[in-house]
């Protein structure tokens, strides 16, 4: 998983030795021929998104077989009665398990899938892909959101709290991002019908003073908090590390101003411990859950307000970030998650989307814009950037 989901980092920042060391590796050691049971939105997104995105770096063929391989092992989690996927899929048996899945991992598909399909002329992964996500976004609630539990074979609701967090995050950044990779016009009407439903729902503005340690002040301010899919209702005040990601959808949807304004409030949590936890309560103004596990989020946030303003306050909030990465994280190996940011103990772990995307995003924020043409790639949500050949 580490050497694929680094390759494209390594490519962009010029580290050639290393790039090609790396992808030699994956070509000869990398087997998809294994009997054993994988996730496949994690497996979809890190291995599928990191093979396509090194093979249109590289132009090498066999990190394109290797998709293709691993895209065809993937294809029987799609076998279910709605068309939503399973979330586990044995490699090489073709077994499928994990029917309560959500709108996350049944709909963080299409870029991937639908890449594949264009790049080896096979409608059929983009097809089960977009019907994935058709399908979620067919049982949105009367006002327009989605939950965060569904069975995906009876199609019924689990669980009601709806977000732009864990587990649904990235379900809305695809049905964009389908838009602008594939000018798919159903995904742009999935995606302006579902942004009215959070911005009415979700989102809390105040421009009231708030006097707390967070530094608030009488400036505007807005978060996205939870709220019931049926009725509405206001649920937790929670907002976290995951949902950090949204300023740079909003940023690439066109709207800067909430974008702006939502970046301002994650970087004020950030602040509040001196590194971000992974969710902050905005009603009580405490950390309801405090490990900070490398995420990229509000780096990758970041990086896209900074491409579209070119305003230096973002270059700042970078070093700030990257300044107190440094050092609570390092270590003399790697980088550690934090078990806590209040205490800033460590634990043993690094996610291999530590190399794919919050390396990523630091070094595309301070590296001269020629880096990469922006305007020309659609990161999918592991920050491997895909170009539209097809
Ligand atoms: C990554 O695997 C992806 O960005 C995903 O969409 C959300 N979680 C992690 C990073 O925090």
């Amino acid at each position: 998983m580490t050497p694929v989901d680094s390759l494209d980092t390594m490519i962009i920042m010029g580290l050639d030795d290393e790039a090609n060391t790396t992808r030699e590796y994956i070509a000869k050691n990398l087997s998809f021929d294994k009997d054993i049971y994988v996730q496949n939105f994690e497996i979809t997104i890190r291995l599928l998104g990191g093979l396509l995105s090194g093979y249109q770096l590289t132009g090498d063929k066999r990190l394109l077989n290797l998709a293709e391989d691993l895209g065809n092992r993937l294809l029987p989690v799609f076998d279910s009665p709605t068309g939503m996927p399973y979330r586990f899929v044995n490699l090489k048996t073709g077994k499928v398990r994990g029917a309560e899945s959500n709108p996350a991992e049944t709909g963080t598909l299409l870029i991937e899938f639908g890449t594949l399909a264009k790049l080896t002329n096979r409608p059929v992964f983009y097809d089960k892909a977009k019907r994935a996500l058709v399908e979620t976004y067919k049982r949105r609630s009367a006002i327009g959101l989605v939950g965060e539990k569904i069975n995906i074979e009876t199609g019924q609701w689990l669980a009601s709290d709806s977000h732009i967090s864990g587990a649904i995050d990235s379900y809305y950044e695809y049905l964009l991002k389908g838009w602008l990779l594939f000018g798919d016009q159903d995904c742009r009407r999935m995606w302006r019908e579902s942004i009215a439903a959070i911005n009415k729902y979700l989102s809390n503005e105040t421009h009231a003073p708030v006097d707390t340690s967070i530094g608030r002040s009488a400036e505007p301010f807005l978060w996205y908090g939870h709220a019931d899919m049926n009725t509405g209702e206001e649920g937790a005040k929670t907002f976290g590390a995951l949902d950090a990601f949204f300023p740079a959808v909003l940023a690439l949807s066109g709207d800067l101003k909430r974008a702006k304004l939502l970046q301002d409030d994650s970087f004020r949590m950030w602040k509040f411990a001196g590194i971000e936890p992974e969710e902050f309560d905005w009603g009580a103004q405490k950390i309801t859950s405090p490990g900070y596990q490398l995420r990229p989020e509000i780096v990758e946030s970041t990086y896209y307000l900074y491409h579209y303003t070119r305003d230096p306050k973002y270059l700042r909030m970078g070093q700030q970030l990257f300044a107190d990465f440094v050092k609570y994280c390092k270590t003399d190996e790697a980088y550690a998650s934090l078990k806590s940011v209040v205490t800033k103990e460590k634990s043993d772990s690094m996610h291999s989307f530590v190399f794919a995307e919050t390396f990523k995003y630091f070094y595309l924020l301070f590296a001269p814009a020629k880096t990469l043409n922006f305007k020309r790639v659609i990161f999918n949500t592991e920050a491997h950037p895909i170009r539209r050949t097809w």
